[in-house]
Formats: C-alpha cells, sequence, structure tokens
C-alpha cells in the first residue's frame, strides 16, 4: 500500500508538472505571437522603405483661375519613390497633369479637373521627366514643365 501511495502522488506530481510544463509552453506562446508580430510591423516599414527607394513624397500644382494654359511651377523636384501630385484648377476650363518620361512613355496622369482638385500617385526612378496638360492645344500653349528626381 505504501509503495502504491508513493507511486501515486509521483504519478499526481509528474501530472501537476506536465501541467506546469503546459502553462509555460503557452506563456512561450504567447511570447512568440508578440515577437512575430513584432516582426510583422518591421517587415511592414521595410517593405514600405523597399517600394520605390523608399521615400514617399508629395508635389502640388495649380493653374490660375482665370482658365489660362498654365501651372503655377514651370519646374519641379522631388526625391525618387512613391510621388503623389496634388493639382488644384479653380478654372472653369478643364485641365489635367499627366506625366512622361524622357521618351515620351506616358507614366501617369491625374482626372481632368474643373475648379477642383485632383491627384494621381506615380512611382518615379530618379531622373528627368516631363509634366504637361493633354487638353488638345494646352500643352502648346504653354502647359508644361520638368520635373527633376533625385535619389
Ligand atoms: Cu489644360
Amino acid at each position: 500500500m505504501r509503495k502504491a501511495s508513493i507511486l501515486l502522488v509521483a504519478i499526481a506530481l509528474a501530472l501537476f508538472g506536465l501541467a506546469a510544463c503546459g502553462g509555460d509552453d503557452d506563456g512561450d506562446g504567447e511570447t512568440t505571437a508578440a515577437e512575430a508580430t513584432t516582426e510583422e510591423t518591421a517587415a511592414e516599414d521595410g517593405g514600405a522603405a523597399g517600394a520605390g527607394g523608399g521615400a514617399e513624397s508629395t508635389i502640388s500644382l495649380s493653374s490660375p483661375a482665370d482658365g489660362s494654359f498654365a501651372y503655377d511651377r514651370e519646374s519641379l523636384e522631388t526625391k525618387a519613390g512613391s510621388v503623389t501630385i496634388n493639382y488644384d484648377n479653380p478654372a472653369t476650363l478643364s485641365h489635367d497633369v499627366v506625366v512622361e518620361d524622357s521618351t515620351g512613355t506616358e507614366l501617369g496622369k491625374t482626372d481632368l479637373v474643373s475648379e477642383g482638385t485632383t491627384s494621381t500617385t506615380i512611382e518615379l526612378e530618379p531622373g528627368t521627366y516631363t509634366y504637361y496638360c493633354d487638353v488638345p492645344g494646352h500643352r502648346e500653349g504653354g502647359m508644361e514643365g520638368t520635373l527633376t528626381v533625385t535619389k
């Protein structure tokens, strides 16, 4: 009987020990989950930095309210990466902003806008680009400028 009791106690202790280990495992699991979340956040930061060379920049452009064929800036400069162009056209005559590279390939454009604002986001590598309004006659009339993108 004594031996049996000792055995039972031993088993009970063993089970308690296993249960305690189980508890520890759960704790480890939570720690691991927390670490994973931290890593995910870091990965997202890295991913954002990796996309388009890291930078996000915003360019503001506008046209005069009298409807003349012009932008307020004849040249713009920004950093490579994700470039957002905010365009404000208070005139009743519609305009837009198109960006093309040095070979004349269109990389992006805003919506046509009148009496309002619009925007578009384009991934740009370092280089020299041209922005213009593609409403017939407007580019020729002066709605054109140079966009320089630096590293
Ligand atoms: Cu225009």
